[in-house]
C-alpha cells in the first residue's frame, strides 16, 4: 500500500492527468497497487514522497544503466544547462554523440537524433517505405515499438499488460498495412514474404524482445530474418531502444552477430533525458531530408542537455569491466530468483540476456507472445505486491523486463534475494 502522501498526490493526479499517470504502465493497475509517487533516485534506489526507499529494478524502463543521478551525468547536464537548454541549431555535442554511436554500432554509418524511441521507430518506418517504395511492414506479436499508429498492432508492453490488441484511434487503413506475426517463427514469416514479398518495405523486430517480458531470439531467428529480408529486398530494422548499449556495447546486433539495415535507439543513448536515434546504412540514411527527400524534423532533436547526458553515459559504459559486472549482476539475481522459485515449487520459465531478464510464472517454454501470455498474471501481481511492500521496485507487469544496472552491487542483489525469499513465503 502506497504511503499517505503518495495516495494524496495520486488522488489529485487522476483529476488532471488521465489515469493519474503520463504513461499507462506506471499506473500499476495490473498488479493491483497504487503507485508510490517518486521524489528522488540515487544509485540503485528510488525514494518516494513518503520517504520509503526501494531497490529499483525498472531503471526508468531502461535508460538508467549507470544508476540514478550518477555524478558524471549530473555534472554533464548541469554544465550544459548553464550554456543554454536548446538552440534548434547544430552543436558540437551532437556531432560527438553521433560519431560515438557510429563507432560503437558499426552497422550505423549515419544517424539522425530524435527525442524518443517512438519517434525513432516511426521515422525509420517512413524511411524504409520511402527507400523501398513499398507500403507493408512486418512486426511481431508482443513486440512494442512505441505508440505510432502503424505499430500499435498486437503490441506488447502496456497493451499486453492491459490485455488489449490495439487502440481505438488507429485508422483501419493504417493498421491494414501492418502484418504482425509470431516471434521466433521463420516459417510464418517466409509464407508472408511468399504472399506479399513485393509489397513489404521492412521487418521491424526487437532482436531480444523486452516488451512481452524478455524473450531471447531462437538461434536461427535473427539470421533467418536477415536472409529473408535480403531475398525479398525488404529492409531489416532492429528496434534496439531497450537492448542498445545494454546487452553489449554494440547492442543485440553485436551479441548475436547479425547486422540490420537500420537501427532504432532510445533510453540509454539519452542517459535518462529524452533522446532517441535512428541510423544505419549510408545509402539509406542519405534519403533523409535535407540530404534527401524523406522528411523528418524536430525542434528539440539533438537537445544539448540530452546529448550531454548521453555522452556522459556512453563514456561510463566504456570503463573497463563495465559489461562483465553487468553480466555478473544480471546472472546473480536471475539465478538466485530461479532457485527460490524452484524451492517454492512455483511454475516458472525464464529468459535472461545480459542485464535484462524475466521470470514468467508459467511452466513454459516461452518463445513468443502466445506462450508468454500463458503466464499466471494473478500470481505475478501477488509477487509484485509482496516485493513492493518490502522495498523492491519491479516492473508492474509480467510482460516487462527486470533491468539490472551498474549500481546493483552484489550485496544489494543478495539483499534483494533475502527479500524475495520472504515475499515468496507469503505467496
Ligand atoms: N517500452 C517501455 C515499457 N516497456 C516504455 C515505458 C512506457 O511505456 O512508459
Amino acid at each position: 500500500m502506497a504511503g499517505a502522501r503518495s495516495q494524496q498526490l495520486m488522488q489529485r493526479a487522476v483529476k488532471v492527468i488521465p489515469g493519474g499517470v503520463n504513461s499507462p504502465v506506471r499506473a500499476m493497475g495490473a498488479v493491483g497497487s497504487d503507485p508510490p509517487v517518486i521524489a528522488a533516485g540515487q544509485g540503485c534506489y528510488l525514494i518516494d514522497v513518503d520517504g520509503n526507499r526501494y531497490i529499483d529494478y525498472v531503471g526508468s524502463w531502461g535508460p538508467l544503466i549507470a544508476g540514478h543521478a550518477h555524478p558524471a551525468v549530473v555534472d554533464a547536464v548541469s554544465a550544459a544547462a548553464v550554456k543554454g537548454t536548446s538552440f534548434g541549431a547544430p552543436t558540437e555535442a551532437e556531432v560527438l554523440l553521433a560519431e560515438q554511436v557510429c563507432s560503437l554500432v558499426p552497422s550505423i554509418e549515419m544517424l539522425r537524433l530524435v527525442s524518443s524511441g517512438t519517434e525513432a521507430t516511426m521515422s525509420a518506418l517512413r524511411l524504409a517505405r520511402g527507400y523501398t517504395g513499398r507500403e507493408l511492414i512486418v512486426k511481431f506479436d508482443g513486440c512494442y515499438h512505441g505508440h505510432s499508429d502503424g505499430l500499435l498492432v498486437a503490441a506488447g508492453s502496456g497493451l499486453a499488460t492491459l490485455g488489449i490488441p490495439g487502440s481505438p484511434g488507429v485508422p483501419a487503413a493504417i493498421a491494414e498495412l501492418t502484418l504482425s506475426l509470431p516471434y521466433n517463427d521463420l516459417d510464418t514469416l517466409a509464407k508472408a514474404f511468399e504472399t506479399h514479398g513485393q509489397r513489404i518495405a521492412c521487418v521491424i523486430v526487437e532482436p531480444v524482445a523486452g516488451n512481452m517480458g524478455v524473450v531471447a531470439p531462437a538461434q536461427d531467428f535473427l539470421p533467418g530474418l536477415r536472409r529473408l529480408c535480403d531475398q525479398y529486398g525488404a529492409l531489416l530494422i532492429f528496434d534496439e531502444v531497450i537492448t542498445g548499449f545494454r546487452v553489449a556495447p554494440g547492442g543485440a546486433q553485436e551479441r548475436y552477430g547479425v547486422n540490420p539495415d537500420l537501427t532504432c535507439l532510445g533510453k540509454i543513448i539519452g542517459g535518462g533525458l529524452p533522446l532517441g536515434a535512428y541510423g544505419g546504412r549510408r545509402d539509406i540514411m542519405q534519403r533523409i531530408a535535407p540530404a534527401g527527400d524523406v522528411y523528418q524534423a524536430g525542434t528539440l532533436s539533438g537537445n544539448p542537455l540530452a546529448t550531454a547526458a548521453g555522452l556522459a553515459v556512453l563514456r561510463l559504459l566504456g570503463e573497463p569491466g563495465f559489461y562483465d559486472q553487468l553480466e555478473e549482476a544480471g546472472d546473480r539475481l536471475y539465478q538466485g530468483l530461479g532457485s527460490l522459485l524452484d524451492q517454492k515449487g512455483l511454475p516458472h520459465f525464464g529468459h535472461r540476456v545480459g542485464a535484462m531478464f524475466t521470470w514468467f510464472f508459467t511452466q513454459g517454454p516461452v518463445s513468443d507472445y502466445a506462450t508468454a501470455a500463458a503466464s499466471d498474471t494473478e500470481l505475478f501481481a501477488r509477487w509484485h505486491r509482496a516485493m513492493l511492500q518490502r522495498g523492491v521496485y519491479l516492473a508492474p507487469s509480467q510482460f516487462e523486463a527486470t533491468m539490472v544496472g551498474a549500481a546493483h552491487e552484489p550485496a544489494v542483489i543478495d539483499q534483494t534475494l533475502d527479500i524475495a525469499a520472504a515475499a515468496l513465503a507469503e505467496l
